[in-house]
């Protein structure tokens, strides 16, 4: 559904600039009757786009000094007409030339209403458009880029090629329906299928920031403890708990269950907002050659080699400092690998990596540096490392999508000849293409653009 500019021939105000105190006041008139306002309560009049010294008339006697930048439809920011004000920016002034503006017929403008226009003026899409609100609210460097990705319109290709590749998907699996009483004609193998939408999934979980498994959103980031047998592990992780949690022994393969406990971090890197950081410090089995059969050895194996794959933050521990094994491959594209030279009450090996820290559960050395690395790798982790993070909408979609795919693929027996449930995968694919669609554009605009533009401030 194409989106009208039915509802938007009002003219309409707003000080654009903000409430903090500042020198001057920027107040935006925008709709058909902008100029005929301007030529009514600004001496001299605006005669033709660009910028202008005037005076605004507060009544017939009173004036003040007023700029004004007048751009003539469809050559403005929303489209309308338009003029912008800046007079003095002292709050009292700034509610008279308001009030006079409303006299003459303008409305208040709501939250986001200018940018609205804009978008079903078709000057910005709904996500350039989401960019300017997320522009306007970002707080750090990363809310600033994450918005700034948006009104370039990047993430938007990103979306629409995930679109595009889903319906791609979906028209195979649909003309399969329409061959199923003819065994030889099969559009797309389900190993094929499995395989596109797999990769699919992780390039969309890499854009939210997780983690194959894992919410997008993970409250408290899961951080694992690797290396070989009696390298430390569980004796560091008892020590940064600050309790006997975890059997420790001298014997390698003590640990065999993944031990899991929460590990208050708050307050301990500097710099950061107060709140409460926390991350699940995870425990695993040493990583061995085990056998790869049913023995509880092999077990241990998978669940230590699966969570290290899947957590966020894993602390490389190594007694001899030159880390020369291979960690378990990361499920996801962020992985931050703290390396720890462990035991460093021990002789130090030529070899040793220069760069790791040097930790020693035993006496406590370095413990408060390793805390600092896990807490600033866990803030990262909650905090922006997906640009998308700044915008619940995007995110929440995305995850919708992913699960949709996840659906999908759960109903796909790769080992078989034709999909064996091809009505379902369809319907799940329809979920994903649809709920990605609400992103690219292709959506309801009551229902979408009514959630956008609300979390926007007036003025903008
Ligand atoms: N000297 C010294 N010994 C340590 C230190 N940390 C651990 N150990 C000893 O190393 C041995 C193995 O420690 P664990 O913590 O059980 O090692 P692990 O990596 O959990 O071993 P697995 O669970 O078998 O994989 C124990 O005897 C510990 O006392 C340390 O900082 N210095
Ligand atoms: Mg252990």
């Amino acid at each position: 559904m194409t989106p009208t500019r039915a509802d938007s021939v009002d003219t309409i105000c707003a000080l654009a600039s903000g409430h903090a105190r500042s020198s001057l006041a920027l107040i935006r008139v925008a709709g058909p009757h902008a100029h005929s306002i301007g030529a009514d309560l600004l001496d001299p009049a605006p005669d033709r786009p660009g910028a202008h010294e005037t005076r605004f008339r507060l009544t017939d006697t009173l004036s003040v000094p007023c700029t004004a930048l007048r751009a003539d439809a469809p050559a403005s920011y929303s489209a309308d007409d338009t003029l912008e004000l800046a007079v003095p920016g002292n709050p009292r002034l700034i509610e008279r030339v308001l009030a006079r503006i409303r006299d003459a017929g303008v409305r208040d403008a709501t939250p986001g209403e200018f940018t609205a226009r804009a978008y079903l003026a078709g000057k910005l899409t709904l996500e350039q458009a989401e960019g300017v609100g997320a522009l306007v609210a970002a707080t750090s460097q990363d809310e600033r880029e994450a918005a700034e990705r948006l009104l370039s319109g990047a993430a938007g290709d990103q979306h629409r090629s995930w679109e595009h590749a889903l319906v791609d998907l979906l028209a195979l699996v649909e003309a399969g329906i329409d061959f199923t009483d003819q065994e030889d004609v099969v559009p797309i193998a389900p190993i094929d299928l499995r395989a596109r939408l797999q990769g699919l999934g992780r390039e969309i979980a890499a854009e939210l920031g997780s983690h194959a498994g894992q919410a997008a959103t993970e409250a408290e980031p899961r951080c694992v403890l690797a290396g070989a047998p009696s390298a430390g592990k569980s004796t560091l992780f008892n020590a940064l708990l600050g309790r006997e949690r975890s059997v420790t022994d001298e014997a390698p393969g003590t640990t065999r269950d993944l031990i899991d406990e929460p590990l208050d971090l708050s307050g301990v890197m500097p710099g950061t907002p107060h709140g409460s950081l926390v991350v699940r410090l995870i425990d695993p089995a040493g990583l061995d050659d085990a056998p790869t059969d049913g023995s509880t050895q092999a077990r241990a194996q998978r669940l230590a080699h699966n969570a290290i794959r899947e957590c966020p933050i894993v602390i490389w521990c190594d007694p001899t400092g030159r880390f020369d094994a291979e960690l378990p491959e990361a499920a996801a594209a962020q992985r931050v690998v703290i390396r720890a030279r462990t035991k460093s009450d021990a002789a130090l090996d030529d070899a040793a990596d220069a760069s790791a820290l040097r930790v020693c559960a035993l006496d406590g050395h370095n413990l408060g540096s390793l805390r600092r690395a896990i807490a600033q790798a866990a803030w990262s982790a909650t905090h922006g490392i997906s640009p998308l993070r700044a915008l619940p909408r995007h995110r929440d979609t995305l995850t919708r999508t992913r699960e949709a795919i996840e659906a999908s693929i759960a109903l796909v027996n790769a080992d078989a000849h034709a999909l064996d449930q091809p009505e379902l995968v369809a319907d799940a694919l329809r979920d994903a293409a649809n709920a990605i669609g609400t992103l690219t554009g292709r959506l309801d605009p009551d229902d979408v653009i009514g959630r956008v533009f609300a979390t926007f401030c007036v003025g903008k």
